[in-house]
């Protein structure tokens, strides 16, 4: 038995939903010229066709798609499957035009409005927070080298146990979430924890998928990050841990080994690493 109450894939599901309406202007985005929309639907009416073909998709499993495909819908799983089967390769298209440090995708547990800590700041915690200290540090600057002063370092990243507040109801709102403003010299140093690897949540449609797919549903520990500066274009990106499990299979496929940090244990319970961004002009 757990301490607490496991969140659930419906809980954290729907939960990202709503996280993902609330995130969107009450118009919906720009509207689009029909001749993109055809465009692309069109295409990606033809894969499926062609899927249906070469592997001669039956009528069973016509319906059994229709029926997951409603479930994805009821359970609120939408960002999340996605979030994790789709969104690298919108980042790869975006990123052919990008210079700077690597971006990978938001995923879908980013929360706007966190707390805003002057660097050096500790992330909101509990007082009992579980986890190998660790002490995150380094500069923001711009593409020509010129550091970037008050940068802010949007951060999020799951708890030891692998998840995330506002996602799973047994954490505070605004754990280990928080936006820490680099100093006048474009330095920031944070202290928080080591997050522990994500599971997708195996109850839930996107789990069930995984399951009856063979896959496995993890991805690597990893931390959150938008960082932002003015005149600058916001990076997303994600910061992974060297050794660590799933590395190689992360089943976002959004790992870079251009974003694997390498912590040093400091042999009292801390591990400390630097990092540097570089953003480019907007
Ligand atoms: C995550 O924590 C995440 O980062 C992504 C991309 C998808 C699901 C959960
Ligand atoms: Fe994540």
């Amino acid at each position: 038995t757990t301490p607490h109450p496991s969140p659930t894939a419906a809980g954290s599901g729907s939960s990202a939903t709503e996280a993902f309406r609330a995130g969107r202007s009450a118009t919906g985005g720009p509207a689009v010229a029909p001749e993109r929309v055809s465009a692309v639907v069109s295409s990606l009416l033809s894969g499926i066709h062609q899927t249906i073909r070469s592997e001669s998709v039956t009528y069973d499993e016509f319906q059994a798609a229709k029926q997951f495909l409603i479930e994805v819908g009821e359970g609120g799983e939408w960002p999340l499957l996605l979030d994790v089967f789709v969104e690298h390769v919108v980042e790869d298209v975006a990123a052919r035009a990008q210079e700077g440090t690597k971006g990978s995708i938001l995923g879908p547990y980013y929360l706007p409005g966190q707390v805003r800590l002057e660097s050096p700041a500790t992330l909101p915690q509990r007082p009992d927070e579980k986890g190998t200290r660790l002490v995150f540090s380094g500069e923001v600057r711009a593409t020509d080298g010129t550091p970037l002063p008050g940068a802010e370092l949007d951060i999020w990243h799951a708890d030891d146990e692998g998840y995330y507040s506002g996602f799973a109801p047994h954490l505070p709102e605004g754990n280990l979430r928080g936006v820490v403003v680099a100093d006048e010299r474009g330095r920031f140093e944070i202290s928080t924890i080591l997050p522990s690897p994500y599971q997708i949540p195996t109850d839930g449609p996107t789990g069930a998928l995984i399951e009856a797919a063979g896959w496995h549903p993890w991805r690597p520990a990893h931390l959150h990050l938008l960082v932002r500066a003015d005149g600058h274009r916001t990076i997303t990106t994600q910061l992974y841990f060297a050794g660590g499990e799933w590395l190689d299979s992360d089943v976002a496929s959004a790992t870079k080994p251009e974003l694997i940090l390498e912590p040093v244990d400091q042999g009292d319970g801390t591990s400390v690493v630097r990092y540097d961004f570089t953003l480019e002009p907007a």
